[in-house]
């Protein structure tokens, strides 16, 4: 037990990896507090740590409580959640849980993909009714294999994307804010009009909050009554309202999601259409992967505490 080190746990972990957090630290569980602003006020004088997940992240309104706190580590790739102007102006370092998981949020975005034109949940419910038997057979849906794939963020995780998907002979394009020089994909400065130019528009970008609602009504029209949204990397991508207006109107063709603006709430519109593959934020949901996360979460506690570089870091 390192006695002397005291963490504030956001919110609840893979459980192997919260024992082992709790074994090692003095740890807080902010999120069985019944009044979180006591539980901080009262720890504030021995926290030196705070762990999170890609999620909940950590904002300056609960950094600015924890004056001791010099490092946070995320439990998730993405910092989106975390006050990163914060962290620097404070001194505060973050390490994350990249490259361990890509491989499982990649594949989760080829079987979105796959299940968005191919229907997977709207055949599967169409035998479990026993409309097989009496409608005969199911509708025809469309060809995944060779369509035009348009990937919103092209880094680690879009680049995974792009080769498992370039393994289904689809033409690959990207949208980054610069292009880049070790791919020979299509390039394009301009979400639209990438859009406009594919069948399959992936988002997995890592989100900046000046992205929020990038995918509304625009983006989808370009997309057209042929396209499918796939969603990995954030929900505050996407303009809800607009999108469920889209799905319903049948101005895109569908869409497979695992990330949603306000989790683990879900628009009510999204759950009630055959044409949309909803899952509940699971792409890293793997028992190798998140035993990888969690390992890389304390390796970075523990550097960081033996007054080591972090092992991955955004700050
Ligand atoms: C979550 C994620 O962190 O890696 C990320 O950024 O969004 C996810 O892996 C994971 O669901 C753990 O809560």
């Amino acid at each position: 037990m390192t006695d002397q080190v005291s963490l504030v746990l956001v919110n609840p972990l893979y459980a192997p990896t919260q024992k082992a957090l709790e074994a090692t630290y003095t740890v807080h569980r902010l999120w069985e507090a019944e009044d979180k602003n006591a539980l901080l006020a009262s720890v504030a004088d021995s926290v030196t740590g705070v762990v999170t997940d890609g999620g909940s992240g950590a904002s300056a309104e609960l950094l600015s409580k924890l004056p001791g706190v010099k490092v946070v580590s995320v439990f998730g790739v993405g910092v989106d959640a975390v006050d990163l102007d914060y962290c620097k102006s404070n001194g505060v370092r973050v390490g994350n849980t990249p490259d361990v998981l890509t491989d499982d949020v990649a594949d989760l975005a080829v079987a979105l993909a796959l299940a968005s034109f191919r229907q997977i949940a709207r055949s599967h419910n169409y035998l479990c009714a026993g409309r097989w038997a009496f409608e005969g057979p199911a509708p025809l849906t469309a060809k995944f294999s060779g369509c035009k794939v348009g990937i919103f963020g092209l880094g680690r995780i879009g680049h995974a994307i792009a080769r498992r998907m370039a393994g289904f002979d689809c033409q690959i394009s990207y949208c980054n804010r610069n292009p880049r020089s070790d791919v020979d994909y299509r390039y394009f400065a301009d979400l639209t009009e990438m859009a406009a130019a594919v069948d399959c528009l992936v988002l997995a970008v890592a989100p900046t909050p000046q992205m929020k609602g990038v995918v509304g009504a625009e983006v989808l029209n370009a997309l057209g009554p042929q396209g499918h949204l796939v969603n990995i990397s954030r929900g505050l991508l996407v303009d809800e309202d607009a999108l469920v207006n889209a799905l319903q109107n049948k101005r895109i063709a569908g869409a497979g999601l695992d990330v949603f603006v306000a989790e683990p709430d879900v628009p009510p519109g999204l759950m009630e259409m055959d044409n949309v593959v909803l899952q509940p934020h699971v792409a890293s949901g793997t028992v190798q992967t998140r035993t990888a996360m969690g390992q890389l979460m304390l390796d970075n506690l523990s550097n960081h505490f033996s007054g080591k570089e972090l092992v991955a870091f955004v700050a």
